[in-house]
């Protein structure tokens, strides 16, 4: 059977894109079932070139089909932090206290002022040399909440709220994230490609 590797080392991710694509779980793998067990550091300049770097690496370990995924939170207020850095934001400390490091930031910013969005870049890059990778975005605007709220989902979701759901990320349950998220758009926009390379067709 033909495999597609997500490149990506964040078991949370995983969880998401096979609920997003249960039709193509099946053909799913992790970097770690080839005993990848780290990945480049990811020096690109933009989201797009470190889901790159991602794909190209795993694919050249693999040989097979690889999907690079990047995201991030970009925070207007905070002229677009943590965004490409939103994995490392503070350094090496845990969520909790990334979250506690925006929320003091923003502790005096007005409502319309907390806008963010959460952003999603692939990179589906393909074994053979002459095939041009494919990138794809998918992007969900919000705001950042007063306090961190839910115990759903993972990283910046208890402060990213969602005003059609009037609700934050952490209080949705996967199923209902995945009907709006950056991801789930990437993903789904992804899918017709990632059909033709389970098929043989690119
Ligand atoms: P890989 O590089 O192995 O894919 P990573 O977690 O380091 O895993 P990124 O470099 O793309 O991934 O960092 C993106 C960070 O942005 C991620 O660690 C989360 O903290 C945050 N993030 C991305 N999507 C998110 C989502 O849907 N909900 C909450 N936080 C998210």
């Amino acid at each position: 059977m033909k495999k597609i590797i997500l490149a990506t080392l964040n078991e949370n991710k995983i969880k998401e894109i096979k609920e997003i694509l249960p039709d193509l779980m099946g053909y799913f793998s992790s970097p770690q079932e080839f005993s990848i067990f780290h990945l480049p550091e990811e020096k690109g300049k933009d989201y797009k070139e470190n889901a790159y770097i991602k794909a190209l690496f795993v694919c050249e370990k693999t040989n097979l089909p690889s999907v690079g995924e990047d995201s991030g939170l970009e925070i207007k207020f905070l002229e677009g932090a943590p965004g490409l850095y939103s994995a490392r934001f503070g350094g090496d400390i845990p969520f909790s206290e990334r979250i506690r490091i925006i929320l003091e930031k923003m502790k005096n910013v007005p409502w319309d002022e907390r806008i963010a969005e959460f952003v999603c870049n692939l990179a589906i890059v393909l074994p053979s040399k002459k095939k041009e990778p494919i990138f794809i975005e998918g992007r969900v605007k919000g705001y950042i909440y007063w306090e961190p709220k839910g115990n759903n989902g993972f990283g910046y979701d208890p402060i990213f709220y969602y005003p059609e759901y009037k609700c934050t990320f952490g209080e949705l349950s996967l199923e209902e994230k995945n009907k709006v998220s950056h991801r789930s758009q990437a993903f789904l926009k992804a899918k017709i490609y990632l059909e033709k390379v389970i098929k043989g067709e690119i």
